[in-house]
């Protein structure tokens, strides 16, 4: 029998005029490895483009919200082609920018198109959408429980504070096998490609709730 677990239905939509990042932790580097390959393949089934999708890695999950927030704030446009440039070659706009300049939508298909506006581009010009991935394995200590809600935690406060969808790729896991599992390793379906389309759909329904 089926399972009703899930995000039902997948629904189409189009990501060609996204631009998506996404921040990854190293701790468990084989399952992450896994679960950032399946968001990458369903951001470019979506129609992504290759040089609009940003990646970027971080130590553990802890330093999730952190780099989201300042991929966000400080990233200059000019950055974002390079999907592997480091965070620290973002130029820090921080202290000169102001909440509105930090929560200008990225360029609209019409823009896009060269209407008069794009000459007036952001310097910021943001993400459409980020996704954060991280594997929390659980251990002998209560390390797995102070990390896992810190990092819900900050990344809800990162997308809600700064207006941009953020992913949740956290998994939360008891032990390795069940990681692997839901990573796809195992040859069954890998979270990551939700997690893809997810940003797709939320940068696309973003735009329209603009
Ligand atoms: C310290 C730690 C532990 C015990 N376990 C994990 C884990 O399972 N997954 C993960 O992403 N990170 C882990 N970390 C590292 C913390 O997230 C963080 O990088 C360090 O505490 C430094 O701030």
């Amino acid at each position: 029998m089926a399972s009703l677990k899930g995000p039902g239905e997948a629904q189409i939509h189009d990501g060609s005029n996204l631009r998506i990042a996404i921040v990854h932790a190293r701790w468990n580097t084989e399952i992450i490895s896994a679960l950032v390959a399946g968001a990458r393949r369903s951001l470019l089934a979506s129609g992504v483009k290759v040089e609009n999708i940003v990646v970027e890695d971080v130590p553990g999950s802890y330093e999730l919200p952190f780099a989201v927030q300042r991929f966000l704030m400080t990233l200059p446009i000019e950055s974002s082609s390079n999907p592997t440039g480091p965070i620290s070659a973002a130029t820090d706009l921080l202290s000169s920018a102001s909440l509105a300049d930090l929560t200008t939508p990225e360029p609209t298909a019409a823009s896009q198109q060269g209407s008069s506006k794009s000459s007036e581009a952001p310097l910021k010009a943001s993400f459409s959408a980020i996704i954060a991935i991280g594997v929390l394995i659980k251990g002998e200590t209560m390390h797995f429980e102070y990390i896992a809600d810190a990092t819900s935690h900050g990344l809800m406060k990162v997308q809600l504070d700064l207006g941009v969808p953020v992913v949740f790729g956290l998994l939360t896991v008891l032990n390795e096998e069940q990681g692997r599992a839901r990573a796809g390793m195992d040859g069954k379906h890998c979270h990551g490609e939700d997690w893809g389309r997810a940003a797709v759909e939320l940068g696309v329904k973003r735009q329209v709730w603009a």
